[in-house]
This record gives C-alpha cells, sequence and structure tokens, in this order.
C-alpha cells in the first residue's frame, strides 16, 4: 500500500469542485487517513517547490496558493501515487485530456486543480510536511 499527498488548490474551492475531485479519488478505490483546512504560510511553500523556488513564476505560485485556505490530504491506495496522477493529467491543464481532473477544472500550468506528489518518497516526505502524526490514520 502506498500513499500521497493531495492538495485541493484555491481554484478547486473556490469553483466548488471538491466533492467532484473526491469523488473521482473514491470511485478509484483510494482510502482517505488524513483530511484538513489549512492556510499555507510562504515559508511552508517555499519547502514544499523548493524544487522550483528560485524560477520565475515562483512569486505568483506563492501568492496563488496562498491566497486562500486549501484542503491537504492524504490518500492511501494500491499504487495510488501513479494512479493519482493519471487521474490528475499533466501540470499544464491546457495540455490535460478531457476527463482528467485537469482538463475538466484546470486552467493552465499554476491554476490546475490539485497537487498530488510525484514519487513514494516524496509522499511520504510531504504527508510528514503537512499533517501531524496523530493527524494521519491508518486504512480500516
Ligand atoms: P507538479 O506539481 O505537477 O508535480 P512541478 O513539480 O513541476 O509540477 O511544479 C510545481 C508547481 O510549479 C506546479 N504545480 C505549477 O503550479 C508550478 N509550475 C511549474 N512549472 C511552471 C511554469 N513553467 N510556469 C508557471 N508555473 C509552473
Amino acid at each position: 500500500m502506498q500513499r500521497t499527498l493531495i492538495i485541493f488548490k484555491p481554484d478547486c474551492l473556490n469553483q466548488r469542485h471538491v466533492g467532484n475531485v473526491i469523488d473521482r479519488f473514491e470511485q478509484a478505490g483510494f482510502t482517505i487517513v488524513g483530511c484538513k483546512l489549512m492556510r499555507l504560510t510562504p515559508a511552508l511553500l517555499r519547502e514544499h517547490y523548493a524544487h522550483v523556488a528560485d524560477r520565475p513564476f515562483y512569486p505568483n505560485l506563492e501568492a496563488f496558493m496562498s491566497s486562500r485556505p486549501v484542503i491537504v490530504m492524504g490518500l492511501e491506495g494500491d499504487n495510488v501515487v501513479q494512479r493519482v496522477r493519471d487521474l490528475l493529467g499533466p501540470t499544464d491543464s491546457r495540455k490535460a485530456a478531457k476527463g482528467t481532473i485537469r482538463g475538466d477544472f484546470g486552467t493552465d500550468v499554476t491554476v490546475n486543480v490539485v497537487h498530488a506528489s510525484d514519487s513514494e518518497a516524496n509522499g511520504q516526505i510531504e504527508l510528514a510536511r503537512f499533517f501531524k502524526p496523530e493527524e494521519l490514520f491508518t486504512a480500516p
């Protein structure tokens, strides 16, 4: 069993797509093992996006991601990291096929509905970044 960290980005909440996206995760058979609303601070975002923090687009990304409280979620399932990324489609929503989450609801490369971990190792690191140990539960 694998785990991944999901962030429902500000556009997803603003456009009220959270229920639809969770439904897709549940239909795929994944189990929610953690879930909360939180405001992402600049310090936390700089850590989470360390691999792009020196890129010119970063200030815009940080402003967007801190523009309102977001939902962070831990999902567990068989091969969940890759299967969630398949459900999302590519980072650039404009290149995402209809039927994928970003293809149906996303706008561009920044406003792209949901973040999901890109590897099992990063899933563990990112879950520990956004959740205290007692906020994550064992799937029944
Ligand atoms: P993903 O989150 O899909 O794994 P990464 O890790 O390549 O994508 O990029 C992290 C975030 O940085 C993306 N989710 C996106 O919001 C933003 N980003 C990446 N590349 C660009 C770009 N060329 N222009 C604007 N924003 C970008």
